[in-house]
């Protein structure tokens, strides 16, 4: 038998890899990268304490103090690199049709001949670690696996708190199961001698996708949704054009559970884009006045989601952790993520206390009249004191600053997170960020009417990609920076999912837009947010159990009447009510001009449904 070789030497794949595509793949894939060691990962937590000294022997991260901060890590990035690179990000299928609008798009061929010389000795004075993870509970008939070929001991500790990584995935693998490849490089090849820098990078980069061939190739980035291959790449690219093809959907959603005081439980799944909330939606501690609703957490940013023989829709979270935002997250935004940060956590891009901890804009310590801490070292290594701060407007963490936390360390976690079968999904949210004209909450009156909701989304641009931070734009089912083919056909792929399980006889989920972010005269946000955001919530249940009242049907659908709901704990008026769900028809007329533009550019293979719809909401805001 012939061994599959490197530079002449075989690959020595350790026992428990019986897949022979695999070590062929790493052999092909070392012999073009050039690393000087291959590293086999195996999960376990001896191995993630080791590679995370060598981290911090490296100077890529910092040991936080035991007393504060237990097992956690800080790592700074380089200042170039601290976001997802969508302009760098491109779906590589076989004609620009499939690839849609919406992403950027060449040839494979023309792809492959580029990346050839640039990963050609890419690894050179590295270690290229191999690690083996299953996006799904491991075995679920939803779940997929994948191997991450990475010269990263950063993505390697970070795949382990964030995947069902390690042994066990070669066992489900076994000698001829299927995986998605994914190599990564952070393009910073080491010539001998040569020393390291703490957070090696590429001014070149690179985040490719090929969907006929599901393989993903990543360069010159270390930074999150760039390099974690298995989060944005796999499960939400490379998984949706699968779901296309296979009858299913991933989706950038959120999944929560939610049991009423007389124990009936319900499953939301919520989509929002990056950086608005996901995470701490998905963690809501309900408010007072809502003693005996428990709200749980199954996923904070990614679902899958297959139809059932009945008619059921089922959904598992690919992922075991989370990759949150940290500025912001406080005591009371989201208690549940603050007290899952307690240990065991990655941190990426805060700022660090002079007693060895870490700190983000926003943190308790930022509340009004909350003294800020006197002296920090912010996300670059430098020095910050408030006066710094009030006299450059610097910030100690990076807007976009991160935590890695396995889900587990979550207090509100789902008994049915880990659940193979996965959780009946009852409802369906999506939600902007829009200052002004979109209401809290609208039900959609029909599938086909939450299709068109979702699809012509808008949202204000967020720091989690690089780019100007707060424009509107376009972001179709929170989707746009993830979609891994043309954007009209998976609008079709929604519509005919709906048709499919109404053909069934199912209970279709109910479909809701959100927008928790309507800003008043002040510029300020009227609507509280966080834990509040229950209130909304319970109309939802109230509307699925049939009794929530009518509600008010307007242009896009039916919203409540400010007596539907409950308003016990919150002092908040019928007028503040009213700033954040009235229709404005001269606003309305302008957003329904950008609709027309989306579909303008949409046009190919637009499910006639959508222009449709919109007519009828035309009519209704003339009428
Ligand atoms: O950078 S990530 O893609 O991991 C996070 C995000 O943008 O939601
Ligand atoms: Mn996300």
């Amino acid at each position: 038998m012939n061994a599959p070789v490197m530079n002449g030497l075989p690959i020595q794949a350790p026992p428990h890899v019986k897949n022979a595509k695999l070590i062929a793949w790493v052999a092909e894939m070392a012999a073009l990268c050039k690393p000087e060691h291959i590293y086999w990962c195996d999960g376990s937590d001896e191995e993630y304490d080791r590679l995370c000294q060598q981290l911090v022997d490296a100077g890529t991260f910092k040991k936080l103090n035991p007393a504060k901060r237990p097992d956690s890590f800080l790592a700074n990035s380089d200042p170039v690199d601290v976001a997802r690179v969508e302009d760098r990000t491109y779906i590589c299928s076989a004609t620009k049709e499939e690839a849609g609008p919406t992403n950027n798009w060449m040839p494979p061929a023309e792809m492959r001949a580029t990346l050839q010389p640039l990963f050609d000795g890419c690894m050179k004075g590295r270690t290229m670690y191999v690690v083996p993870f299953s996006m799904g509970p491991l075995g679920s008939p939803i779940a997929h696996i994948g191997i991450e070929l990475s010269d990263s001991p950063y993505v390697a500790v970070n795949m382990k708190i964030m995947t069902r990584m390690g042994k066990a995935v070669h066992d489900v693998l076994g000698a001829d199961g299927e995986f998605v490849p994914c190599v990564h490089t952070v393009g910073a090849p080491l010539e001998a001698g040569q020393k390291d820098v703490a957070w090696p990078c590429n001014t070149t980069k690179y985040i490719v996708h090929y969907p006929e061939t599901r393989e993903i190739w990543s360069y010159g980035s270390g930074y999150g949704g760039n390099a974690l291959l298995g989060k944005k790449c796999f499960a939400l690219r490379i998984a949706s054009t699968m779901g296309r093809d296979e009858g299913w959907l991933a989706e950038h959603m959120l999944i929560l559970g939610v049991t009423n005081p007389e124990g009936k439980k319900y499953h939301v799944a919520a989509a929002f884009p990056s950086a608005c909330g996901k995470t701490n939606f998905s963690m809501l501690v309900p408010p007072a006045g809502f003693e005996g609703w428990k709200v749980t957490t199954i996923g904070d940013d990614i679902a899958w989601i297959k139809p059932q023989a009945d008619g059921s829709l089922r959904a598992i979270n690919p992922e075991a952790g989370y990759f949150g935002v940290a500025p912001g997250t406080n005591y009371t935004t989201n208690p549940n993520c603050m007290r899952s940060l307690d240990k065991n956590v990655i941190f990426t891009n805060v700022a660090l206390t002079d007693d060895g901890d870490v700190w983000w804009e926003g943190m308790e310590q930022d509340a009004p009249g909350k003294a800020l801490p006197a002296h920090l070292i912010d996300w670059q290594g430098k020095d910050w004191t408030p006066a710094i701060a009030k006299e450059t407007g610097a910030k100690a963490a990076h807007p976009n600053a991160r935590f890695t936390v396995a889900a587990t360390n979550n207090p509100a976690l789902d008994e049915a997170w880990d659940d193979p079968k996965g959780v009946k999904i009852d409802a369906f949210i999506f939600g902007g960020r829009r200052s002004t004209t979109v209401p809290l909450v609208t039900e959609a009156r029909n599938w086909t009417e939450g299709v068109y909701m979702a699809a012509t989304m808008g949202s204000e641009t967020t720091a989690a990609a690089t780019g100007q931070a707060g424009v509107v734009r376009r972001d179709p089912f929170a989707m746009l920076p993830f979609m891994g083919y043309n954007m009209s056909d998976y609008f079709q792929h929604w519509l005919d999912l709906g048709k499919k399980l109404e053909g069934s006889g199912a209970t279709l989920p109910k479909i809701y837009t959100t927008n928790w972010f309507r800003k008043g005269a002040d510029g300020k946000f009227v609507w509280p947010g966080y834990g509040e955001n229950m209130r909304v919530l319970k109309w939802m249940i109230d509307r699925i159990e049939g009794k929530a009242g009518e509600g008010v049907a307007h242009v896009t659908g039916v919203s409540p009447r400010y007596e539907d709901l409950t308003w016990t704990g919150l002092d908040f008026s019928a007028a503040q009510f009213d700033t954040v769900t009235s229709i404005d028809k001269a606003a309305w007329q302008a957003e329904l001009k950008l609709h027309t533009e989306l579909f303008e550019q949409l046009a190919h293979h637009l499910p006639k449904e959508l222009p449709e719809t919109k007519a009828a909401i035309e009519q209704r805001l003339a009428a």
